[in-house]
């Protein structure tokens, strides 16, 4: 079996199988099929995503994305432990063996980075695996969040230097959670990805999946969970990913929210345009909400539907689509997608209020412009 097929197929449950005969998949692509390079994407982007060689559901761990903002730490399994810690009526230190012996839970599900802006150079801090751990709740259900426990932080090994208000702080890279979200049963402590050990620099040996956020949730190498009774306001949660965006009020007052990057938010992009012969086609990728429909606009055009390809255990992966391109003329075009979700919300348009109004590069779902060039 070719590796694409097996990745395929072992994310497969049994509807999936029942389905998948009749299903019409985007991936593997056509036989001889040729890419026609979008115009704005000069050079493939260094370890991230390249959109152009995109032909598989699940991203290759040797191809997938990483993001690391105090370099990538060793960690020594031998004396590793999880530390839970702070407001729980039995604190815990938990060896690898202790949550491997644990309850196995799996997730497919797309980590990006919210710093992933769609600017035609930036657009491949993205990727899909299937995530296996164990799931947190039960954690901190046994740990017992005592009364007054708000806020769960996680701590990762990775420590830098930051400075603020002239105060230097050596400090670990940490992220935080409400206690509520934390308990979300999808939460997984994670410690292998796509069948294989996790990855040194995706976190090894153990990471939180935070399906449904942004990439910046998922801290690798973590130390210590602690819980707390006052909101976290560390870099990364108060300063660094905090989106400033300026609403306008009904009345034109304008008011400027200032927000910690959270949940993942609907998009879509083209990934690349290819052709048999005079057979042109668009396949692409939408993610961040429950996807209803992807629709696709050449030229500023009418919004055609594209065919989404029917995947298995996917609340939280992406959907890959594909629209047959009829004759296109010769020349430059526009190729734009938008995602829809379920509850009927459209990705917004790159100017639109919402988009324009934000002004910081942090959570950008605006619909992005590819051009091409037809010869
Ligand atoms: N400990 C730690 N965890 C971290 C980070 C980090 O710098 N340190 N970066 C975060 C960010 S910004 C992203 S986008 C994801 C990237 O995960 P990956 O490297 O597995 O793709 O990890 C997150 N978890
Ligand atoms: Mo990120």
């Amino acid at each position: 079996m070719e590796r694409r097929d097996f990745l395929r197929h072992t994310g497969l449950t049994l509807t999936g199988l029942l389905l998948s005969p009749w299903a019409v998949y985007a991936f593997p692509n056509r036989e001889g099929e040729v890419l026609i390079p979008f115009t704005d994407q000069p050079s493939p982007e260094q370890g991230r995503l390249d959109w152009s060689k995109f032909d598989t559901f699940i991203t290759p761990n040797d191809e997938f994305f990483n993001v690391s903002h105090y370099g990538k730490p060793e960690v020594d399994l031998a004396t590793w432990k999880l530390e839970i810690s702070g407001l729980v009526d039995n604190p815990m230190m938990l060896t690898i063996d202790d949550i491997k012996a644990r309850p196995r839970q799996e997730v497919t599900f797309t980590l990006e980075c919210s710093g992933n802006h769609g600017f035609p150079t930036f657009t491949g801090a993205i990727g899909n695996a299937k995530w296996a751990g164990t799931p947190l709740r039960p954690i901190l259900k046994e740990a017992g969040i005592q009364e007054g426990g708000i806020e769960v932080i996680f701590f990762g090994h990775d420590v830098g230097e930051e400075e603020r208000r002239k105060v230097k702080m050596r400090q670990n890279f940490a992220r935080s959670m409400s206690v509520e979200d934390a308990l979300e049963d999808t939460m997984l402590l994670c410690y292998e990805m796509n069948g294989e050990p996790l990855p040194h620099a995706n976190g090894a040996p153990l990471r939180l999946i935070a399906p449904g956020w942004y990439g910046i949730a998922c801290v690798k190498w973590l130390k210590r969970i602690e819980v707390r009774d006052t909101r976290y306001m560390g870099k990364f949660m108060g300063r660094d990913y905090v989106t400033m965006r300026e609403e306008k009020r009904p009345d034109g007052e304008s008011v400027w929210m200032e927000t910690s990057v959270g949940r993942t938010q609907l998009k879509s992009l083209a990934a690349k345009v290819t052709h048999t012969g005079d057979k042109y086609r668009i396949y692409g990728a939408a993610w961040g909400a429950p996807i209803k429909t992807v629709e696709i606009s050449i030229d500023g055009g009418a919004w055609q539907k594209a065919t989404i390809d029917p995947e298995e255990d996917a609340e939280f992966a992406w959907k890959i689509w594909h629209l047959d391109w009829n004759s296109p003329t010769k020349g430059e075009h526009t190729v734009v997608s938008r995602a829809i979700d379920t509850k009927g919300n459209i990705q917004p348009a790159a100017d639109s209020d919402y988009i324009t109004g934000k002004h910081t590069y942090w959570e950008s779902n605006g619909q992005v412009v590819r051009q091409i060039n037809i010869e």
